[in-house]
């Protein structure tokens, strides 16, 4: 690793890949991003792991904008093949992508851990900044509504968020562990600020935090430690949190954040036109920083990481 300030992400897919994306182009080898793996599951024989293939994509360029997950370009005739056949469709696997999971499943049968394979992968793909799955044992959220317990990629595919959400568990945290990339990245000495990125806090952030003691290391971080509210006047731009989180116990808007995660974070990158809520948030002694937090181009995403870099500077200094 190079010299200077180093930081750590957390992150989740779709909007966590945005900033984490964001945060790369700036650090590079000066980041470390964990990333969720409460959403993996086996498919057709082989291991999904939804928000690193996100992140890693994202990172290499060659993630779908549009849909938000999956490769650029992608082409189908895998699953059109597997529906002729009779196999299962609710669950796309384009073919570009299959050749992530085809490598990913075969490793981890050989013995390989989730974190080797992930950096051997982004090694290959030229990345330098470093993707640590949050635990290398399988972890698997599971959302509970009023029609029983669901698996996620069920509730959130194949049922398309639609049962009412009336909690979340993580089957198989109590037994996972933060793998030695990510403990390495807490205990760097150089570790300038920790960054929650707009991703669920119930079904992104959450399982990270459930890991083994992730977040008495996030609680008692000598860095200051900023999240960036996934919520935008109230709504969430991409996904469920704000539908799931008056059930979870959170008003869904970005006051809603500030008090979820108080005392566990320093500052709250807010959107402007939730600059009302400010006085609000710091009543929590959370600190406020306002800025535009919608990611649309890559500009966006590295105004947004400049944002969080600076705002960490601040806190630093106070
Ligand atoms: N999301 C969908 O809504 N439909 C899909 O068919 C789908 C397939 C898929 C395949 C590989 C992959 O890495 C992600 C995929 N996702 C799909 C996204 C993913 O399930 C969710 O966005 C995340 O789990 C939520 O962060």
């Amino acid at each position: 690793m190079s010299g200077g300030a180093t930081y750590l992400a957390l992150s989740g897919g779709v909007g966590g890949a945005k900033l984490s994306h964001g945060l790369a182009m700036l650090l590079h080898d000066r980041l470390g991003i964990i990333v969720n793996t409460g959403d993996d599951f086996t498919h057709l024989g082989l291991r999904i792991c939804p928000d690193l293939d996100s992140v890693t994509y994202a990172l290499a360029g060659m993630n779908d904008t549009e849909r938000g997950w999956g490769v650029a370009s992608e082409s189908w005739g895998f699953m059109d093949q597997l529906r002729r056949l009779g196999g299962e469709d609710w669950f796309l696997l384009g073919d570009r992508d299959l050749a992530l999971h085809v490598l990913r499943s075969r490793a981890l049968a050989a013995g390989q851990t989730l974190s080797d394979f992930t950096t051997a992968q982004a090694t290959r793909l030229g990345l330098r900044t470093r993707l640590l799955p949050m635990a290398d044992q399988p972890v698997a959220t599971q959302i509970e509504t009023a029609n029983g317990t669901l698996a996620f990629q069920d509730w959130f595919v194949a049922q398309r968020c639609a049962p009412a959400v009336t909690g979340v568990q993580f089957a198989g945290a109590a037994d996972a562990v933060p793998p030695p990339g990510v403990r390495a990245a807490f205990e760097d000495p150089a570790l300038a600020g920790i960054i929650l990125c707009p991703s669920n806090p119930f079904v992104s952030i959450a399982p990270i935090l459930a890991i083994g003691d992730i977040a008495e290391r996030l609680r008692t971080a000598h860095c200051p430690r900023i999240a960036v509210s996934p919520l935008i006047g109230g709504q969430a731009v991409k996904g469920p949190a704000a539908s799931m989180a008056p059930a979870l116990g959170m008003e869904p808007t970005a006051l809603g954040i500030a008090r979820h995660y108080a005392g566990l974070i320093d500052g709250l990158v807010i959107d402007s036109q939730d600059a009302g809520l400010a006085p609000q948030i710091e009543t929590l002694g959370v600190r406020v920083r306002i800025a535009r937090t919608l990611m649309v181009s890559d500009r966006d995403k590295t105004d947004l990481a400049q944002d969080c870099l600076e705002f960490c500077a601040a806190l630093a200094k106070d």
